[in-house]
């Protein structure tokens, strides 16, 4: 059963002392993610620069339920000229432009350790999450992105018993700024040989802990979380979607689930269900933020699909979103980010706030 369950507001007061907000108030202070061993660095006095709220409006966007130009439409044309079967759920195919593909040489090259380099083999997939080019994930239907939850699950399996994939990366970007080709509703699967780094600095932190404390981290951090009640944004029996005490991008988000699990392929029929509701939810708060179809880059991470077994593993999704204060003006990451370290004004905690109180439930 799904509980709309509203987290008390954050009076941003807080007594407790492990409320950043009471312990740091308004001074500039660094935080560590601990997926990553990155740090943030947060100076929330920034946001008293003066700010109108004012809300730069776009003008509402009208697309049709069918696209006769678009490559994404059920019956339609791709670049390289295979043709779309009538698809009336999902649909998934390779990359017609792939950046990986299967086999090749098994070359080498490393020079005094200095220029290293291996070939990489894997498999790039692009998967419509519907047939109709006019919506997007908060505007669809639970039971239609519970079949997008189970492709993914069929995508994650399927590639992932391949002998020369050990990772799976599922991913969506969402509108033009985050580089989105098209706006029919569809993400993207990057599956190789070899784990890219993100995934891996979580994997190493994620397996110290678990090492350490027989628990996943991220069970402990959501613990934690919960307990706090500071950075959840929506909740239900199965999922929590909150922004990070570490995030980097102003309304970033962290969607966890409740019991440690490490694949999309082992989440049960309830929580598959219950994923495409907190989806659902998150995402239609973006959308009511700025009046405007959230741009964002989301992915799945979970547990390398190199045949060992993952008890760290606790499978997540990331929100990154560029936007900071209306419908144009975006976070870039420039300057002191580009050449010291993430930087950011509002705090994880009032983007919380911001992302509960802009909708109910
Ligand atoms: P993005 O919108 O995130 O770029 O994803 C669309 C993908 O679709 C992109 O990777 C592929 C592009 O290579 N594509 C095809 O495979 N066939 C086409 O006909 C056009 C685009
Ligand atoms: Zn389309």
């Amino acid at each position: 059963m799904v509980h709309p369950q509203r987290p008390p507001v954050s009076t941003g007061a807080s007594a407790s002392p492990r409320s950043p907000t009471a312990i740091f108030g308004d001074d500039p202070h660094r935080r560590l993610n601990a997926l990553t061993g990155e740090w943030v660095l947060v100076s929330p006095h920034r946001m008293k620069r003066p700010w109108q709220g004012h809300v730069e409006k776009l003008p509402p966007e009208h697309r049709p339920a069918y696209d006769p130009k678009c490559y994404l439409c059920p019956g339609n044309e791709r670049a390289g000229g295979v043709r779309n079967p009538e698809y009336t759920g999902t649909f998934a195919f390779d990359n017609d432009f792939a950046a990986l593909v299967p086999g090749g040489s098994g070359a080498e090259q490393n020079v005094d350790g200095l220029l290293v380099a291996h070939q990489e083999p894997g498999v790039c997939r692009v998967i419509c999450f519907s047939p109709r080019h006019d919506l997007s994930l908060p505007q669809m239907q639970l039971p239609a992105i519970r079949a997008v939850v189970d492709l993914w699950a069929d995508e994650y399996a399927r590639l992932g018993a391949r002998d020369d994939i050990a990772h799976v990366q599922i991913f969506e970007n969402k509108g033009e700024m985050m580089g989105s080709s098209n706006p029919h509703p569809h993400g993207q699967i990057w599956a190789q040989k070899s784990v890219p780094l993100q995934p891996q600095l979580e994997g190493e932190h994620l397996a110290l802990h678990h090492e350490r404390h027989h628990r996943t981290l991220l069970a402990d951090y959501l613990r934690l979380e919960l307990e706090l009640q500071e950075r959840v944004v929506c909740a239900n029996d199965a999922w929590v979607a909150l922004v990070p005490y570490w995030a980097v991008w102003p309304f970033e988000a962290l969607v966890v689930s409740r019991r440690p699990v490490a694949n999309v392929g082992l989440l049960d029929d309830r929580e598959r269900d219950l994923l495409g509701d907190v989806i659902k939810r998150l995402t239609a708060r973006y959308d009511a933020l700025f009046d405007v179809s959230f741009p964002y880059s989301a992915g799945i991470h979970q547990a390398p699909t190199d045949g060992a077994p993952h008890p760290e593993w606790h499978l997540h999704l990331h929100f990154y979103p560029p936007l900071l204060r209306s419908a144009t003006v975006r976070k870039f990451l420039v300057g002191y980010e580009m050449l010291a370290e993430a930087q950011r004004d509002l705090t994880a905690e009032a983007a919380a706030q911001r992302l509960r109180e802009v909708l109910p439930g």
